[in-house]
């Protein structure tokens, strides 16, 4: 049994995405982490942080988007979604999957809050570093873990995806190729139609869209 506890249009969109490749049954568990008084504090038995995503996999739970990405792909490998123990590209897409959160994720996000610091000072380093990091690898690799599409994609082309439609992250040749050759999947798809579709029950959005924002 797979549990799935997720908000939509949130970091956790990556993981529904990923579970749609993984092609598992799984049950999701409706999160509203936009509603009023925040989210329920019985929560915190499942994620300590009361955040979005965790997953509950035959009664494990597994949090931090990097964590249960290499969890579920080591868990399911007939999805094809990660380098195996001992296959060179292992190397890489280890790498930049935990990258995705413990660099792009906070660097973009310091930049969106306007911080000014010195890259030295944090441990994901400067935007200006991040950002030709990436572009370097996209321009370089097909994929980002080498020449085959793995959840390291999913967790890239994702965050991606949604900083740049935030303008948050320069919109680079080399960013909107790589979006156009891994989001055009069934999965990333139907992702994104169940997305949409529960972030139509949220009623903090309801509200947005009342308003016309
Ligand atoms: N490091 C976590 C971050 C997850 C995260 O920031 N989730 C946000 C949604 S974008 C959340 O649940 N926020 C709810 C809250 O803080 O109350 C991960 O990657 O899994």
């Amino acid at each position: 049994m797979l549990k799935f506890f997720h908000a939509p249009w949130s970091r956790s969109s990556n993981i529904l995405w990923l579970m749609e490749e993984l092609g598992v049954p799984y049950q999701l568990e409706h999160i509203d982490i936009r509603q009023k008084g925040g989210v329920p504090e019985a929560y915190r038995q499942v994620q300590p942080n009361k955040k979005v995503p965790a997953i509950e996999h035959d009664g494990v739970v597994v949090t931090e988007r990097a964590a249960i990405s290499i969890y579920l792909c080591d868990a399911f490998p007939q999805a094809g979604l990660a380098p195996k123990v001992g296959e060179k590209e292992r190397a890489a897409y280890l790498t930049w999957l935990v990258y995705c959160d413990a660099v792009f994720d906070p660097a973009v996000a310091a930049r969106a809050q306007g911080w000014k610091y010195e890259g030295s000072s944090f441990s994901f380093g400067s935007f200006e570093d991040m950002l030709a990091n990436v572009e370097r690898r996209l321009t370089d690799s097909k994929f980002v873990a080498g020449g085959t599409f793995t959840a390291a994609d999913v967790m890239l082309a994702g965050n991606i995806a949604y900083v740049m439609g935030q303008k948050w992250l320069p919109e680079k040749p080399a960013f909107v190729d790589y979006l156009a050759r891994t989001t055009d999947r069934p999965a990333a798809k139907r992702a994104q139609q169940k997305d949409q579709e529960l972030a139509m029950t949220v009623p903090a959005f309801a509200e947005m869209f009342a308003k016309g924002q």
